[in-house]
């Protein structure tokens, strides 16, 4: 991306979708305007009628031939974005969770090139938090697993569990994601490889909302995603110290 340049850098919008027909519109809606024409939606064969409603809703629509997972999801998301030529990515969960009134401002802090890659945060203080309905369980596994990668990976962030999330082409040319987990994983193994190839990672504050359709991941699968997250991290320490080295860390 040419940050001298007065071209406005083109701006895809990536959603990894299952079963989010009662949740797309609104997703939308929150997006400004000049926003919505670049938005890909992925579908991983849901079984309501989220490819119906996002045709409608005149977004452009890849139908994953059979159900892949969420990391799957988000590899087919950002080849179709690069492919289109996307200078900055932002991948949105079609769940309304996430005010995406505030992409403009996440642009902004990637055009003046001060961060490659960014995070909306769902976590700004406790009691917001909690009030906006994350369950308490998930809330204390999101800061004690934060507070974990932030000591491995040398950052300072405030939510690395987070669904919208902001990159530069660069970041997903250089990041080998087709070796990642086709799970929930996926996202963790990101920050992991962004902070091992040097990006500039950081975070701003995104208000979000929990009701029973935002949230598919339930005790279980949070648990193993919680166990693979840990696994990552050691895997960045032993590839770091040279005494193992992963794919997931081998330049695309
Ligand atoms: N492909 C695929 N996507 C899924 C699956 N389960 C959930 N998703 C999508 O992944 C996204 C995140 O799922 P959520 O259950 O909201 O997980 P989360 O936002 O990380 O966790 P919460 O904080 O509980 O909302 C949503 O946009 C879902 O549509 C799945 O089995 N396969
Ligand atoms: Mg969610």
């Amino acid at each position: 991306m040419d940050t001298n340049s007065n071209n406005p850098p083109k701006t895809i919008i990536v959603m990894p979708a299952y079963n989010a027909a009662a949740t797309v519109e609104a997703t939308i809606r929150d997006i400004p305007e000049q926003f919505r024409k670049d938005i890909i939606l992925v579908d991983d064969c849901s079984r309501d009628n989220t490819v119906e409603i996002a045709e409608k809703l005149g977004l452009t629509v890849i139908r994953r031939e059979k159900n892949g997972g969420y990391g799957a999801n988000q590899k087919t998301c950002y080849d179709a974005a690069l492919k289109q030529g996307a200078d900055i990515v932002i991948m949105l969960h079609p769940d309304y969770q996430y005010d995406g009134r505030l992409i403009p401002y996440f642009l902004g802090f990637l055009k003046t090139g001060v961060c490659d890659f960014m995070l909306g945060s769902r976590i700004r203080t406790r009691a917001e938090t909690i009030k906006s309905g994350m369950p308490v369980y998930k809330y204390l596994a999101n800061r004690v697993l934060t507070i974990t990668e932030n000591l491995i990976l040398g950052q300072n962030l405030a939510d690395f569990h987070s669904g919208f999330r902001v990159y530069k082409r660069v970041v997903l040319e250089k990041i080998p994601y087709h070796k990642n987990s086709d799970d929930f994983v996926f996202d963790s193994q990101m920050l992991a490889q962004a902070a091992y190839f040097g990006f500039k990672i950081a975070d701003a504050p995104v208000p979000c909302r929990y009701f029973k359709e935002a949230s598919s991941i339930n005790f279980s699968r949070s648990t193993r995603y919680g166990l693979l997250t840990l696994w990552t991290m050691l895997q960045f320490v032993l590839q770091k110290l040279k005494l193992k080295n992963f794919d997931i860390f081998k330049q695309a």
